[in-house]
């Protein structure tokens, strides 16, 4: 049976380094021995429910997990009332209900701490990694029978009844989703007339074949060596020699200034195309390569694949500019392929991927450039010690639950939910069940926080500064991100105004000292906040974005999101320590909102970039601006958004609010069919009590509440619904522990706010 290990687990390997003893670190392991015969039923029993249900409700639910807790989840001590909910709340009958899902939230907590949970989705990781290590020569050693078994679960539970695979698991059928997991299926033993293959072979076939696959997947296909380099529009290493700086003019274009999560990617994969890094040819990849493509392999015409990308997959389609750099630099690869200036250009994109592995213990900043990092030291080296420190660190990202086995988009959000959670659970004021989860999740928060640089010298690596934030995973990932920094400092804060022999000692104040100077150092020349660093470049240099399927890639801009939270952050830490930095706070706070305001829709609402979609926007919108005292009786741009948000709710109907993934794609704000959401509903709810609507009319609130205990399950839960995370506008990721999170955070408010009259801290 798969057991979920965390905490402290390095797994016995001796070249895995960590930095906190693997706080957070979640990994599945599989022992054919364990487990009863009634629990292994049961796991069979969850992945039969999953299956029947594929085509409606593509989301797995962390059944797996949740089993695991199952001991715990029986011992617990309080459950959610049952019955009917009554048409007017009670301050009572809500903390009943809150204190049933405390309880079971807790039976989720791991030892050190954190909530761990699937962040899979993306449907585009798996058949990197498969295609890494079957080039390696390694996918026998890192994926057991076992994983392999559940992998072909996994593909089997998300194809699409037309054949095809999606971008991500609720998303119709794409080239890229489509060709890649084929190719994986036949790396993972499938033969190629199997009902899932042969499908699969025919969408791509009456797409034209894998040539009109998007960038990416043309190079790992290249990688496997099924799709010819020629085919490709080149990925020129050399970029990295540009000069930085501005006042060149082409410094503006220097990989240095792109979004890190772009410039991750793009350094291996040009390491990788530079040196041609191919598979060797074995008669499966001989197989394959005759497979994907409705003429000859040998008759297609290379030139003219550069180009291809079918309709489905087309976010961003090219611009005029990028053919025809393309094409020069296509003809420029003739002088540079194996000049001496490739080499001095590989040599470069080496020293700055071993940078990258060491200074984030071989985690890497995501999944895309962890696995391409790990193809580029083997071709560097393929004994090599770092491709060994690589090995043990692919199954941080790897997740199982009742649909298969899946690749995450990070190493977890473990940071990220612990500070929420921690936030949401203070708020419910329920000390009396909570104080020991609090307290660990304390620990937690204490733990991850980032206390040194990395390696210096920083610039030469084009990194920002670190000391002080948080990530958004673990320490050992250690990529300090603005609002991971903004969660962690009010979660910080929020648990130091708690009994200290309650909840554990508060972070000394030095060390939040050093994250407002981190929090002020993001401040961009708009006012706003990127992500992970300053916005380097222009906003125009998205002409660049080679990504079809992909959106607003190149550059790391200001989000309504990140700025917020950091207003928040600043917010609560000047009320906390009034004297520290005073003038740069308040001047960095006037500047950030000036810049909330300014990105609000003429609508009144904010669009989200990082969750689905509006309401997500529109809660840190109100949330920032309800900081710095503005609410809807004394500002017209608030009152605005509560409107949008009011609006939206389904009053006719179940009460809450629903919004589907397709917001974020259309950037039009879409209706969930088939009823709510509980996430949505959360935030619409703590949007607009943030702006102190419930004073103005709680009629909305009364209705949201009622959703939200309507859809609680008998144990505690809520049910896991559609997705609830996005990047780059296209791309839909899951956040296992929302579905609890802000239920609890929405309701506890409510319960002080609406029906017990309390005044919100932010006031
Ligand atoms: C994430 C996850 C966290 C997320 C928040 C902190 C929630 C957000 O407020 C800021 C952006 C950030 C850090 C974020 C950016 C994009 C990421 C890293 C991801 C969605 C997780 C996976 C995604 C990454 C880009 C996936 C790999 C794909 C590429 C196109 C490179």
């Amino acid at each position: 049976m798969w057991k979920f290990v965390s905490a402290g687990n390095s797994g016995g390997h001796p070249l895995l380094r960590s930095l906190n003893e693997f706080k957070g670190r979640q990994t599945w392991e599989f022992n054919p021995t364990a487990g009863t015969p009634e629990q292994r039923a049961e796991v069979e029993r969850l992945r039969r429910e999953f299956t029947e249900k594929k085509d409606v409700h593509h989301h797995s639910a962390d059944e797996l997990l949740r089993l695991q807790c199952a001991d715990r989840i029986r011992a617990k001590k309080h459950a959610p009332p049952s019955g009917e909910i009554p048409e007017n709340l009670t301050p009572e009958r809500v903390e009943d209900h809150l204190k049933g899902a405390i309880s079971f939230y807790e039976c989720l907590q791991q030892d050190d701490g954190h909530w761990p949970g699937d962040y899979g989705g993306p449907m585009f990781l798996l058949p990197g990694l498969v295609i890494a290590l079957y080039t390696t020569g390694v996918l026998d050693e890192v994926f057991t029978p076992a994983h392999k078994q559940e992998a072909l679960r996994y593909l089997t539970n998300h194809q699409n009844p037309d054949g095809g695979f999606g971008l991500h698991i609720e998303g119709g059928s794409t080239m890229f989703g489509t060709g890649l997991n084929y190719v994986m299926a036949r790396l993972l033993g499938m033969g190629p007339d199997e009902d899932l293959t042969r499908r699969a072979r025919e969408w791509i076939h009456s797409r034209g074949g894998a040539t009109y696959i998007t960038s990416w997947g043309k190079f790992w296909l290249a990688v496997l060596g099924v799709y010819d380099w020629y085919g490709m529009n080149p990925l020129t290493p050399e970029m990295w020699l540009l000069p930085y700086s501005w006042w060149s003019g082409i410094g503006m274009m220097h990989p240095g200034r792109f979004w890190c999560h772009c410039r991750m990617v793009y350094l291996p994969m040009s390491y990788v195309y530079g040196k041609r890094g191919t598979c060797k040819e074995t008669p499966l990849t001989a197989a394959i390569r005759q497979e994907l493509y409705p003429q000859p392999y040998s008759r297609i015409d290379w030139n003219a694949a550069r180009n291809q990308c079918a309709k489905e997959d087309l976010y961003y389609p090219h611009p005029l500019v990028q053919d025809v750099l393309w094409w020069t630099l296509y003809q420029a690869e003739g002088v540079l392929a194996g000049s001496g200036l490739r080499e001095r250009a590989l040599r470069e994109c080496m020293k700055h991927i071993h940078y990258e592995d060491e200074n984030t213990r071989y985690v890497d900043i995501g999944p895309v450039n962890k696995v391409i990092n790990m193809l580029a030291c083997w071709l560097e080296e393929p004994g090599g010690e770092a491709f060994k420190k690589h090995l043990p660190r692919v199954h941080d990202y790897l997740w199982l639950a009742e649909d298969g086995l899946k690749m995450q988009g990070y190493n977890g959000s473990q940071l990220w939910d612990t500070a929420f959670a921690a936030q949401a659970i203070a708020e419910t004021g329920l000390l009396d069940v909570s104080a020991a989860c609090l307290a660990r999740a304390h620990a937690y928060v204490e733990q991850s926080q980032v206390i040194e640089e990395a390696a210096p010298p920083l610039s030469a690596y084009y990194r920002h500064i670190s000391l002080g934030a948080w990530p958004f995973s673990s320490r050992d990932h250690g990529w300090p991100i603005s609002d991971c920094s903004s969660e962690g400092l009010k979660a910080a804060l929020r648990l130091a105004s708690l009994p200290e022999d309650k909840v554990g000692a508060p972070i000394p104040a030095e060390r939040l000292y050093d994250c407002v100077n981190v929090i002020l150092s993001y401040q961009n020349s708009d006012g706003g906040m990127a992500t992970y660093e300053n916005t380097r470049s222009f906003h125009a240099l998205e002409i660049l974005n080679p990504a079809e399927t992909f959106g607003d890639i190149i550059v790391d801009y200001s989000y309504v999101e990140c700025t917020s939270a950091c207003i928040t952050a600043l917010a609560e830490f000047r009320k906390r320590y009034p004297s520290h930095r005073p003038a740069d706070i308040s001047s960095a706070l006037r500047r950030a909102e000036a810049f909330i305001r300014r990105i609000q829709r003429p609508d009144g609402s904010w669009y989200g970039s990082w969750g689905v979609c509006f309401t997500y926007g529109c809660w840190f919108g109100l949330t920032g601006l309800a900081a710095l005292g503005h609410c809807c009786q004394n500002d017209p741009a608030v009152r605005r958004c509560c409107e949008f948000l009011v609006a939206r709710q389904q009053r006719e109907g179940d009460g809450g609010w629903g919004e589907s993934y397709l917001s974020c794609e259309k950037k039009v704000y879409s209706q969930l069919e088939g009823g709510s959401h509980v996430v949505n509903t959360a935030w619409a709810m703590l949007g607009l009590m943030a702006a102190g609507y419930h004073k103005v009319d709680p009629a909305p609130l009364h209705a949201g509440a009622r959703f939200l205990l309507r859809a609680q399950l008998p144990s505690g839960d809520w049910p896991q619904q559609h997705i609830s995370g996005v990047f780059n506008r296209n791309c839909m990721i899951t956040y296992a522990n929302y579905r609890n999170i802000f239920p609890i955070w929405a309701l506890g408010h409510y319960r002080r706010l609406a029906l017990l009259g309390e005044q919100d801290i932010a006031h």
